[in-house]
C-alpha cells in the first residue's frame, strides 16, 4: 500500500532528523555587539491582530457523523453555535465548493480529496497555536502522507468500506460476487444497495476484478463499468445515507457501505452484520479542514472547534456515537474495551493487508465520473 510505505518513509525521515539533531553541533556565531543607539520606537514591532472568533459557524459534514451533544457542549463552553450541513460523497462536497459555495468554516474530506483540494488551493493552512490538543493524535495520524504535519487538516475518524448484511436472513457474503455475479434466486437479489459514490463503486468492481482500485487504464475501467451495469439488475438502488437503516428494517438484505454506519444500526437490529469480502475493500481516513473561503473569524472559531474535537472526552464521544475508529490516541482511555477490540472497527492485520486507499488519479478523475454517469444512466439489464 503506497500510503503505508509513505508512513514508513516519513518515520525514517523523522528518525533521521532526530539523529542529526543528536550529532555534533556547529559553534554558535558570536552575538553582534550592541550598538549604542537610541531605543527603537515602541511601534516598530508588528503586533498580530487578534481575530474575534465568529459567533456561529457552519460545519459541512457527512450525515450522522457527529453526536449533536458535542455542539451543545462546545456552545456552553465558548458561546459559539455550530450549525451542520451534510453531503453524501467527497465529489458532492467538492463540486459545491468548486461551484463557489461559501459560509463553511469546516469541511470533512477523505484522504484523496484532501490531496485534490490542496492542489487546487482550496484549503486554509491551520494555525497550530490555536490547536494545542493536536498532540493527542496518534503518531501515525500526525504525519499522514496526504497532509504531512497536519498542515491543512486534522484526521477526524477512519474506517473501511465493505458489505453490511442481515445475518438472520442471508449467509455472510464472502465475495463481491454477490453484487457482480449475483444468484437471481438468492433472497438478497433485488434487495441490495451500492454506495452512490463513483470512486467507491468503481473500487468495489475493480477489487473484484483483481485490479488496482486507482487504475487509470481505460480498458480496465470499461470492464469495471460493464460489471457495475450488470450489477444493476440485482440492486434496489444506490444510496449513501440510509443504506444501513434499510438493512436494519429488513427492507434490504445487503448493502455496500461504511463499517461504522452498519455497526450503529446494530442498536436497532442486532442481526445487522458487517464483513470485508475475501478480495478486499477500501480503508479511508476522513479529515476536518478549513476551506480557503472561510473568513478569519470563521477560521478562528473553526480552529477552536477542531481543538475541542481533539479533547480526549470529546474524541471518545465521537466514536461512541458513530462507531468509527478514532485517530485520537488520548481518547482511547475513554473508550470501552469492547469497542477497541471490535475487529469490525479495528481490522486485524490480515484484513488490513487486503485493503487499499483511494488515491487521487489526476486527469483520470474525469474518466471515473464520466463512466459513473454512464453506469447510472444505463438501463437496468
Ligand atoms: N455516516 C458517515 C460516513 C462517513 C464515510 N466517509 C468515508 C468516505 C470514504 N470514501
Amino acid at each position: 500500500m503506497k500510503y503505508k510505505l509513505t508512513i514508513l518513509f516519513s518515520a525514517l525521515v523523522v528518525l533521521g532528523l532526530v539523529l542529526t539533531a543528536c550529532g555534533p553541533k556547529p559553534e554558535p556565531a558570536p552575538a553582534p555587539a550592541p550598538e549604542e543607539t537610541e531605543a527603537p520606537a515602541a511601534t516598530e514591532a508588528p503586533v498580530a491582530e487578534a481575530v474575534e472568533p465568529a459567533k456561529e459557524i457552519v460545519f459541512f459534514n457527512w450525515s450522522e457523523y457527529i453526536d449533536p451533544e458535542i455542539y451543545t457542549l462546545f456552545e456552553d463552553e465558548t458561546g459559539i453555535k455550530v450549525v451542520e450541513d451534510n453531503f453524501s460523497s467527497n465529489e458532492e462536497m467538492l463540486a459545491k465548493l468548486q461551484g463557489g459555495a461559501t459560509g463553511y468554516a469546516l469541511i470533512v474530506p477523505s484522504d484523496y480529496t484532501v490531496s485534490i483540494m490542496k492542489d487546487e488551493g482550496m484549503l486554509a493552512k491551520l494555525d497550530h497555536a490555536n490547536i494545542p490538543n493536536l498532540g493527542n493524535l496518534a503518531e501515525q495520524f500526525q504525519n499522514v502522507p496526504y497532509d504531512p504535519g497536519n498542515e491543512y487538516c486534522v484526521p477526524y475518524q477512519w474506517g473501511t468500506t465493505g458489505i453490511g448484511y442481515l445475518d438472520s436472513e442471508v449467509d455472510e457474503p464472502t465475495s463481491w460476487a454477490v453484487f457482480f455475479d449475483p444468484d437471481p434466486t438468492a433472497p438478497y437479489y433485488g434487495r441490495m444497495t451500492m454506495l452512490d459514490d463513483a470512486r467507491e463503486a468503481f473500487a468495489a468492481a475493480l477489487v473484484y476484478l483483481g485490479y488496482d482500485i486507482n487504475t487509470t487504464d481505460e480498458a480496465q475501467l470499461e470492464e469495471a463499468k460493464e460489471l457495475l451495469i450488470k450489477a444493476k439488475a440485482a440492486l434496489a438502488g444506490y444510496d449513501s445515507d440510509i443504506f444501513e437503516d434499510l438493512i436494519a428494517s429488513g427492507e434490504n438484505l445487503m448493502a455496500h457501505g461504511w463499517n461504522g454506519d452498519f455497526l450503529v444500526a446494530q442498536e436497532e437490529n442486532e442481526n445487522v452484520a458487517y464483513t470485508i469480502p475475501q478480495e478486499g475493500g477500501v480503508v479511508w481516513v476522513d479529515n476536518v479542514c478549513i476551506p480557503i473561503s472561510a473568513t478569519p473569524e470563521q477560521k478562528a472559531a473553526g480552529e477552536m472547534f477542531i481543538d475541542f474535537l481533539l479533547r480526549p472526552d470529546i474524541g471518545a464521544m465521537l466514536s461512541d456515537y458513530n462507531w468509527y475508529a478514532t485517530p485520537n490516541a488520548a481518547a482511547e482511555a475513554n473508550l470501552d474495551e469492547e469497542f477497541l477490540n471490535d475487529p469490525a472497527v479495528y481490522p486485524p492485520a490480515e484484513v488490513l493487508a487486503k485493503l487499499q486507499y483511494i488515491e487521487p488519479v489526476g486527469e483520470a478523475e474525469a474518466i471515473y465520473q464520466r463512466l459513473w454517469d454512464e453506469v447510472k444512466s444505463a438501463p437496468t439489464p
